[in-house]
């Protein structure tokens, strides 16, 4: 068999929150593996740093600056590739952030903006490149859940609930849209290192929580993402659909 399973040459892939974190360190990762990517983030100075890092690595980088939970802005993107001719083949819907806060605290303005930004988002944008990858008949869709999506962990209720559904949205997904090529998955991390769960790490209690609890006795590093990643985004996974691959230490694995 002389074609690559794993390259992505000649595809381009949208990466959602990625100038940093695990968003960027999958973007280089796909970039690595033959992709042009689309940077996306709302931070006009983080966004454009990281395009230039990666344009200087010798990547094919577009520029994409809007906030996924912008519909109109998200529409516009999208119709800003067509008139570009960028052909968004896959899509990583990884853009979410955290709120730590007791349920009996939260404010409902709160849980929506958690849950606008983590799962709707995914849901618009999946939509967007799905209208495209259709007539194409291929594309590649990867959501980006969390150990939440199965466990419940207190004082992240609403990041909780958006990654449940994330497990579930990628089955819909898979429902609507495999029978015209596409591949929609899932990708669960453990406790990664990044800024996100900066605070946690530097809780000497939850630190060691995590590194008792997860077997591999430590936190997960962003770039432990790419493979799976990759996986995903490529003909090898071309029959794999509607699943969860957790990248987790074997956290969820054990007791
Ligand atoms: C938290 C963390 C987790 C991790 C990750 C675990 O507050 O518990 O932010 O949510 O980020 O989602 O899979």
């Amino acid at each position: 068999m002389s074609t690559n399973l794993f390259s992505l040459e000649g595809r381009t892939a949208l990466v959602t929150g990625s100038s940093r974190g695990l968003g960027r360190a999958m973007a280089e990762g796909l970039a690595a593996a033959g992709a042009a990517v689309v940077l996306n983030g709302s931070d006009q100075g983080r966004l454009s740093a990281a395009v230039a890092e990666m344009r200087a690595a010798g990547y094919s980088v577009h520029e994409a600056r809007f906030d996924v939970t912008d519909e109109t802005a998200v529409v516009a993107a999208f119709e800003r590739f067509d008139a570009e001719g960028i052909e968004i083949d896959i899509l990583v819907n990884n853009a979410g952030i955290q709120l730590r806060k007791p349920m009996v605290e939260l404010a409902t303005d709160e849980w929506r903006k958690v849950i606008e930004a983590n799962l709707t988002s995914a849901f618009v944008i999946g939509r967007e490149a799905a209208k495209r990858m259709i007539p194409r008949g291929r594309g590649k869709i990867v959501n980006i859940g969390s150990l939440t999506s199965e466990l419940a962990r207190a004082t992240v209720a609403p990041y909780t609930v958006a990654k449940g559904g994330i497990k579930m949205l990628t089955r819909a997904m898979t429902a609507e849209w495999a029978g015209h090529g596409i591949q929609a998955n899932a990708i669960g991390p453990g406790y990664m290192l990044t800024d996100m769960n900066q605070a946690l790490v530097d809780n000497p209690t939850f630190d060691a929580w995590v590194k008792g609890r997860t077997p591999s006795r430590r936190w997960g590093k962003p770039d432990e993402l790419i493979g799976t990643v990759v996986y995903l985004a490529s003909p090898a996974s071309n029959y794999v659909n509607g699943q969860i691959v957790y990248v987790d230490g074997g956290m969820l694995a054990v007791l």
